[in-house]
């Protein structure tokens, strides 16, 4: 399979979002046995009006032996908004957070720039595993940091939220989203399965998804571009669907 077919919308975003497209789909294709996923027929490729401006949606998804969907998808409102959007959703019944990453460029220069990886366990806590090879990181001082949300208490303490200032900090930014996801793929590669915590998991992921759901700016995007309903249905269905309990023919285990 192939995940580097050029797309059409990809070649005219802000740079750093095609940078850190390419990198996040080498990454996935490097280190894990990707098989497509299938989104909603009408969903993959959307199209929409925000504003007089055309809104683009152009999303790119697989799942593995350790998740159930890994989700990106690129983004552009007129000329004046690029996003980049991507989440990991772990099978339950494995020991893993959640990767979830998102840029947000308008007027030209990054607005809003975070990567985590989120907790699903009930002590919301990371793997012990995960906790050190974050904490071996080297330290990073952006001089823009942004103050997350009340939605955002879903997210960690390694959470790294900011207005990158500049190419320099740019770049710094996805080198730690690379660090981030490498880091993820190779404890995903080493994890067992451990089915019998799956449902504190699974809830785990539902508290996620339902306050990612609470993220007022994106729905305000997509409610222009579209309408409520199509809103509603884009974020719980392709953005943050909450998980489903697995199938006999579900590929685990
Ligand atoms: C912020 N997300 C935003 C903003 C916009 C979007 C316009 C405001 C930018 C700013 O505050 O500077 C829009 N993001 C979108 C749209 C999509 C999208 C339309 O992904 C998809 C179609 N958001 C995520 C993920 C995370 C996330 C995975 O999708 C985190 C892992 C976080 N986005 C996030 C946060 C904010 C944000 C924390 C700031 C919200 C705030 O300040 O209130």
């Amino acid at each position: 399979m192939t995940t580097s077919t050029q797309s059409s919308v990809r070649q005219h975003l802000y740079p750093s979002i095609q940078r850190l497209a390419a990198l996040i789909t080498e990454t996935w294709s490097q280190l894990l046995d990707l098989s497509p996923y299938a989104l909603p027929d009408d969903l993959g490729y959307v199209e929409g009006r925000l504003e007089g401006e055309k809104l683009i949606i152009e999303n790119q998804c697989f799942q593995s032996t350790q998740f159930r969907k890994m989700h990106l998808e690129l983004a552009k409102v007129g000329s004046t908004l690029d996003i980049l959007h991507c989440v990991m959703f772990p099978r339950p019944e494995f020991n893993l957070p959640m990767f979830g990453t998102d840029i947000v460029v308008g007027r030209g220069r990054i607005s809003a720039a975070i990567v985590d990886l989120s907790p699903v366990t009930a002590n919301q806590s990371l793997p012990t595993g995960y906790q050190r090879d974050l904490r071996s990181l080297s330290n990073i001082n952006f001089s823009q940091p942004r103050t997350l949300p009340d939605w955002g208490d879903i997210f960690s303490d390694f959470c790294l939220f900011i207005q990158p200032n500049g190419d320099e900090e740019e770049e710094q930014f996805i080198l730690r989203v690379r660090d981030f996801l490498t880091i993820h793929c190779q404890r995903a590669r080493i994890t067992p399965p451990s089915p019998e915590c799956r449902d504190e998991r699974l809830a785990g992921q539902l508290r996620y998804c339902l306050q990612q759901q609470e993220n007022d700016k994106t729905r305000r995007v997509l409610e222009r571009a579209f309408d409520s309903d199509w809103a509603e249905r884009y974020m719980t269905t392709v953005l943050f669907d909450t998980p489903e309990l697995p199938t006999p023919g579900d590929p685990i285990v």
